[in-house]
């Protein structure tokens, strides 16, 4: 299907395509096993300008968007999910100075994570608070004599934790206001008291560093407030609603490259006496993965385009696009390891990878039974406003 992406967007597309071919596949098996974060991989995304898409141009970035994000996300998962999320991360963790920043943390933060010189990280969940983010206990005390805020508690399942050089992290400045009492804080790698614990031996990405962030004592000055006291969980919320179509687009890839893998392996594989493509069973199959992952793609590219075009509320349009598109590549991922059948099982192909690598996008970023519960907010909120 042609999306109609501009001149620029399919450059990025077909470079993506290129480094994830060259670079991203012979690497993706070695870095599964030894759960090893891709750090010469980052380095040729930076040299090949790849953080540079979604910054503003006035920041040493492309400004192209969150679709021509998507774009690049997806054209890397589709050879390691894994890979493609150290990579989408940095977007999530650079999204609250993006929004809500001023001047002088966009002057001072967005060149360096622009160049690639530095990786971003965001920090909401922690061990009582997932899907329940307004649960959160980590505590900011603002220290009156020089306004600098002292963090305390500890961030868990942290992406890109320990990798990362700029962390957004939302604490609580005032536990008497519920959600209303957060705030969001730009923490620097090597701020004294701020430390990383527990790294995570995950099922899938495993290419991706999962640690914990922890807080002792750690002053943050009270230039690294990020927009006003009380506006954290505000701006998280916001920074998903961005960062959700970024997660289709993984989920995308991610289904688009099991299904590839199915129908290379179906023209070749032979029983019966006739490659099995040549099966009604088999093919029906291919059809409702292509049709599936058609759809998703589809919904990711229209909510990202929503976004850029400057829409004032898409929380459910990224809800929707990100809850479809990774049930989507969890049901394609495992018709894919189906269709190879003993050999999909096995770790010498990909599709076991991939099926293990499509299960956590339904659960970041919002699980989907979150993405349910905020569509059903929205469609409920929109017919209350239509007055029917
Ligand atoms: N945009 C702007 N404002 C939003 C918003 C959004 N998308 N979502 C919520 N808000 C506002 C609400 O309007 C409300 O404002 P008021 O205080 O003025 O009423 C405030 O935020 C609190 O909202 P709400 O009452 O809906 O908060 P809940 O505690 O019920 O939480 C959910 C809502 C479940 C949607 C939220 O906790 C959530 O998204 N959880 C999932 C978190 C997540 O994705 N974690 C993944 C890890 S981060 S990678």
């Amino acid at each position: 299907m042609d999306y109609y992406l501009s001149e620029e967007l399919r450059e990025i597309r077909d470079l993506c395509a290129q480094i994830a071919d060259e670079v991203v596949r012979p690497a993706r098996e070695d870095l599964d096993r030894e759960n090893r974060f891709p750090t010469e991989i980052m380095r040729v995304f930076a040299e090949s300008d790849l953080f540079r898409i979604y910054i503003p141009e006035e920041h040493d970035g492309l400004g192209l968007g969150v679709l021509a994000l998507c774009v690049a996300t997806e054209e890397i998962s589709k050879v390691c999910g894994g890979v493609a999320v150290c990579y989408a991360a940095n977007a999530l963790g650079a999204m609250p100075i993006l929004l809500s920043g001023n001047e002088e943390q966009k002057k001072r933060y967005l060149p360096l994570l622009a160049s690639g010189e530095k990786l971003a990280a965001f920090g909401l969940t922690e061990p009582d608070a997932g899907s329940d983010a307004g649960a959160i206990k980590t505590m900011a005390i603002r220290d009156e004599k020089d306004g600098s805020y002292v963090l305390n508690g500890t961030k868990q399942w942290i992406t890109n934790g320990g990798e990362a050089g700029i962390y957004t992290v939302i604490a609580v400045t005032d536990p008497s206001r519920g959600t209303r009492g957060a705030s969001a804080f730009i923490v620097e790698d090597g701020t004294p008291g701020f430390s990383y614990g527990k790294k995570e031996d995950k099922m899938g990405i495993r290419a991706s560093a999962t640690r914990e962030l922890v807080f002792e004592d750690c002053r943050v000055p009270a230039e690294n407030l990020i927009g006003k006291e009380g506006m954290g969980f505000i701006i998280a919320m916001k920074t998903l609603d961005h960062s959700r179509p970024g997660v289709a687009a993984q989920a995308v890839g991610i289904a688009q490259g099991a299904l590839d893998e199915a129908l290379r392996y179906a023209s070749q594989r032979k029983q019966f006496g006739q490659r099995i493509d040549s099966f009604q069973g088999i093919q029906f199959m291919l059809a409702d993965m292509a049709t599936q992952v058609e759809a998703a793609r589809a919904l990711a590219y229209s909510a990202a385009r929503m976004i850029d075009a400057g829409a004032r509320r898409f929380e459910k349009e990224s809800a929707m696009a990100k809850v479809f598109a990774s049930d989507v590549a969890m049901r394609v991922t495992t018709d894919a390891v189906q269709i190879l059948g003993g050999y999909g099982y096995m770790r010498e192909y990909p599709v076991e990878k991939m099926m293990r690598d499509a299960k956590i996008t339904q659960i970041y970023e919002g699980t989907n039974q979150i993405q349910r519960s905020v569509i059903a907010t929205a469609l409920i909120r929109e017919t209350a406003a239509r007055g029917r």
